[in-house]
C-alpha cells in the first residue's frame, strides 16, 4: 500500500487535467466547504463564467495557499467541482495545491435502481442519491413497474398500487410499498438539487403482471391472473391487439410525464418473450410516439430497436453479447445508444462465487471487469458519436435491504461512473485500484456497507 499523502489527482472519476503544485496545501473547514457558491465564502470562491469553454458540466478549481477558486459556466459544474473537493478534502480537510480542469466525456451518466422487485422508501433513496452524485452520476433510473409490483400512483388506475404496491408484493413478497405522485415529486426535486434528473421506466409490454392482476381487462381473455413473486421473466404480456391497452398505456405514460421535469420517459420493451415478433412490433408502433406526444424522449432497452423507432428514440443495450445487428442499424440510423451491458455495468451481478447476494447469469463482475472497458468499442459500428452515456443498473430480486444496495453498488459504481466521466485514455485500472482504496475508510465511517473487494488493497477500516 502507498503512502497516505494526499495527491491532487486522488479523486473518482478521474479529472480531464490535473497539475498539482506539490509544496502548497490550503487546509479548509467543513463549514466552507458546505458554502461553496455562497458569495461571502472567502475560503471558496466561486465564479460563474464561460470564459474556460468548460461546456454545461465542467468546471476549473485552481488551489493555492491563499484558498480555493472554482470556476464553471453553469451551477451544474460548480456542483461537481464540489464534489471533487470533498473528495479531496475528506478526512482533515487539506486540500493539495494545483490546478484541475474537468469535464465528462458522456452527458448521461446513470445509476438505475429496481424499485418493483423490492421497494425503497423516499428516504432511502435520497440517501442513495447522496452517495451517487459523489461520483458525478446525473440520472438516476427508476425502475417503478414490473410483475411483482407496481410502485408508482396513477390517478385513475387505483388498483395498480393498492394491490400491486400492497403486503406481498416484491420477490418473496417482501418488497411491498409504492411512491404517491408527492413522493415521486419530492424524489425528483431532491435529485433536481443535485443536478440529477429522474428517468422513470414503466415497463411494457412484458414484465407487466403486477398490472394485469390490479385489472384484469387487460388481459388477453379478460379473465383475472394470480400475483407473482418469483422471478422467473417473459411470461406476462400486453395485449397489443386490445383497445383498453392503449387507454390504460397512455393513461400511466401521460401521468408519468406530467409527473417528471426530465426529457425522458423510460418505457422498457425487454424481454417479451410471451408476445409474437409481430405483436411487439404493432405494439411500440403505437406507444413509441406518446412520450413525444407528452414532451418526452423515449428510451427503451435495446429490443425496441427491432421496431421503426421515432426520431429521438434513445436504445439502451443491456445484454453481454458481442454484437447485435438492430442495435447497429439503429444507431447507424442515428439513434442515440446508451451502454450497460450487463456483464460490466449490473451491479446486481456477484463479484465472485462466494457473493451471497444478486443474480450470474450474466457471469461474475469483479470490480476490474466493470471498469476495463470502453463503452465506444463495445459493440462493433456503435461508436463515441453514437453514445448518449453508460448507465449502471441494480435488479433488486435478491435484495432486501439499503445494505444489500450498498454492498452491490460500492466499489462497482464508482468504477463505471469512471467509464462514464473520465477519457478512454487517460483511465488506468491500477490506478483506479489506488484510487477507491482510499474510499473504504470513508465509506465505513458513514456507515455504507461497501464490499472489501479482494482486488483492492484496503487500508484498515
Ligand atoms: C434483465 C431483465 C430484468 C432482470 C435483470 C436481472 C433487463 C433489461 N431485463 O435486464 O428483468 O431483473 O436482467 O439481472
Amino acid at each position: 500500500m502507498r503512502s497516505l499523502t494526499k495527491r491532487l489527482g486522488d479523486v473518482i472519476p478521474l479529472p480531464a487535467l490535473v497539475v498539482p503544485e506539490p509544496a502548497v496545501t490550503f487546509t479548509i473547514t467543513p463549514e466552507a466547504l458546505s458554502r461553496a457558491g455562497e458569495p461571502d465564502n472567502a475560503e471558496v470562491r466561486v465564479e460563474l463564467t464561460d470564459a474556460d469553454g468548460l461546456g454545461a458540466e465542467g468546471y476549473r478549481l485552481e488551489i493555492t495557499a491563499a484558498g480555493v477558486t472554482l470556476r464553471a459556466a453553469e451551477p451544474a459544474g460548480v456542483f461537481w467541482g464540489v464534489q471533487t473537493l470533498r473528495q479531496l478534502a475528506a478526512g482533515d480537510g487539506v486540500l493539495p495545491g494545483g490546478v484541475i480542469e474537468d469535464r465528462p466525456r458522456f452527458a448521461y451518466r446513470a445509476a438505475m435502481i429496481d424499485l418493483a422487485r423490492h421497494f425503497f422508501t423516499v428516504d432511502e433513496i435520497k440517501a442513495h442519491l447522496d452517495l451517487l452524485v459523489g461520483f458525478k452520476i446525473n440520472h438516476l433510473h427508476l425502475h417503478l413497474t414490473d410483475d411483482q409490483g407496481w410502485r408508482l400512483e396513477i390517478p385513475g388506475w387505483p388498483r395498480l398500487t393498492e394491490v400491486g404496491g400492497g403486503p406481498g408484493t416484491g420477490c418473496d413478497g417482501a418488497g411491498p410499498g409504492f411512491l404517491t405522485l408527492a413522493d415521486y415529486a419530492e424524489v425528483v426535486a431532491y435529485a433536481a438539487d443535485r443536478f440529477v434528473t429522474v428517468v422513470p421506466e414503466i415497463d411494457m409490454p412484458g414484465h407487466v403482471n403486477a398490472a394485469l392482476v390490479a385489472y384484469p381487462e387487460l388481459t388477453a381473455d379478460g379473465q383475472p391472473v394470480a400475483p407473482r413473486v418469483d422471478a422467473e421473466v417473459g411470461y406476462s404480456s400486453l395485449v397489443a391487439g386490445k383497445e383498453e391497452t392503449y387507454a390504460f398505456v397512455e393513461a400511466v405514460l401521460k401521468t408519468v410525464a406530467d409527473a417528471t421535469p426530465g426529457p425522458y420517459l423510460h418505457i422498457g420493451g425487454d424481454e417479451c418473450l410471451n408476445t409474437s415478433p409481430e405483436d411487439y412490433r404493432a405494439f411500440l408502433s403505437r406507444v413509441l410516439p406518446l412520450p413525444g406526444k407528452y414532451g418526452k424522449r423515449a428510451i427503451g432497452w435495446h429490443e425496441i430497436a427491432a421496431a421503426d423507432l421515432p426520431e429521438g428514440t434513445v436504445v439502451q443495450y443491456w445484454r453481454p453479447e458481442e454484437q447485435d445487428a438492430n442495435v447497429n442499424a439503429a444507431a447507424s440510423a442515428g439513434r442515440a445508444v446508451i451502454m450497460s451491458p450487463a456483464d460490466r455495468t449490473y451491479l446486481d451481478m456477484k463479484y465472485d462465487a462466494d457473493t451471497p447476494l444478486g443474480l450470474d447469469w450474466a457471469g461474475l463482475v469483479p470490480v476490474r471487469r466493470a471498469y476495463d472497458w470502453d463503452p465506444a468499442a463495445r459493440l462493433p459500428g456503435v461508436t463515441e458519436e453514437a453514445l448518449l452515456g453508460v448507465a449502471a443498473p441494480l435488479w433488486s430480486e435478491t435484495l432486501r435491504s439499503v445494505a444489500d444496495v450498498q454492498f452491490l453498488t460500492f466499489p462497482r459504481l464508482p468504477a463505471v461512473a469512471e467509464v462514464g466521466w473520465s477519457r478512454q485514455d487517460a483511465r488506468d485500472w491500477e490506478s483506479f485500484r489506488e484510487r477507491v482504496a482510499l474510499f473504504g475508510p470513508r465509506w465505513a465511517a458513514a456507515g455504507v456497507a461497501y464490499f472489501r473487494a479482494p482486488e483492492i488493497d484496503w487500508p484498515a477500516n
